[in-house]
């Protein structure tokens, strides 16, 4: 595989997904973590089509909007579907996740975090009883969310949930709630993140960002 190079904000936004499948499946990439006094000067290189950020350099090519860029990645390193029903799942469940992302964003821009804390325990309570239901529609909940093997789906919602619920930084907030109303989707988040080491040392060293 050619070089591959990563160019996005020094957070998770809208990258980290795509950064947890390189390294949930092995494959080296530069995650270049643009700081904010460099942005200017990256936007002016040309680097960016559509003058923003993440661009993604790969097979000779240069990417830009995080799930196109999301789709291909998983096409490429295996983690597609084979037709277009299961396609319609990811895809179904990964804007499912895209509606849940841009309701939190909004609220984490304004920076209110008393907004963001009850929101977790209403709001976000049923978007996971929602997800745990789509899970277990697919063998039960004891495996990914479509078919026999990991798709997109899978780290889309493993990213969503993981970032905006369990990480440290929240010092267990929101983890009962995962647990309580939706203890499918809990097990699958342990369940999916120890099914790769690539993923767990990522995760145990990646650098801190509050989403
Ligand atoms: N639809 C685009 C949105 C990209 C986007 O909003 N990028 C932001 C960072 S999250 C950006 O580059 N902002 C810098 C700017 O616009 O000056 C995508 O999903 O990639």
């Amino acid at each position: 595989m050619s070089a591959i190079t990563f160019h996005y904000f020094d957070g998770y936004g809208r990258a980290e997904s795509v950064r947890m499948m390189f390294h949930y499946h092995g494959t080296h990439f530069t995650d270049h973590r643009v700081q904010f006094h460099e942005w200017p000067t990256v936007q002016a290189s040309g680097l960016c089509e559509f003058s923003e950020l993440p661009v993604l350099e790969i097979d000779g090519l240069r990417l830009v909007q995080s799930r196109s860029i999301s789709r291909y990645v998983a096409q490429k390193l295996g983690y597609g579907t084979s037709n277009h029903y299961d396609e319609y799942l990811v895809e179904s469940i990964c804007d499912l996740r895209s509606d849940i992302v841009q309701y939190f964003l909004k609220i984490l821009f304004q920076k209110d975090l008393e907004a963001y804390d009850k929101e977790m325990s209403t709001s976000m309570v049923e978007w996971l009883k929602l997800i745990e239901a789509r899970l277990v529609k697919n063998n039960g909940g004891n495996g990914w969310f479509v078919g026999n093997k990991v798709t997109r789906a899978d780290f889309e919602i493993f990213e969503t949930i993981y970032d905006f619920m369990l990480k440290d930084d929240f010092g267990n907030k929101y983890s009962h709630l995962v647990a309580t109303h939706a203890p499918k989707l809990n097990s699958f988040m342990t369940r999916f993140r120890d099914s790769s080491h690539g993923l767990k040392n990522y995760l145990n060293s990646r650098p801190r960002s509050f989403f």
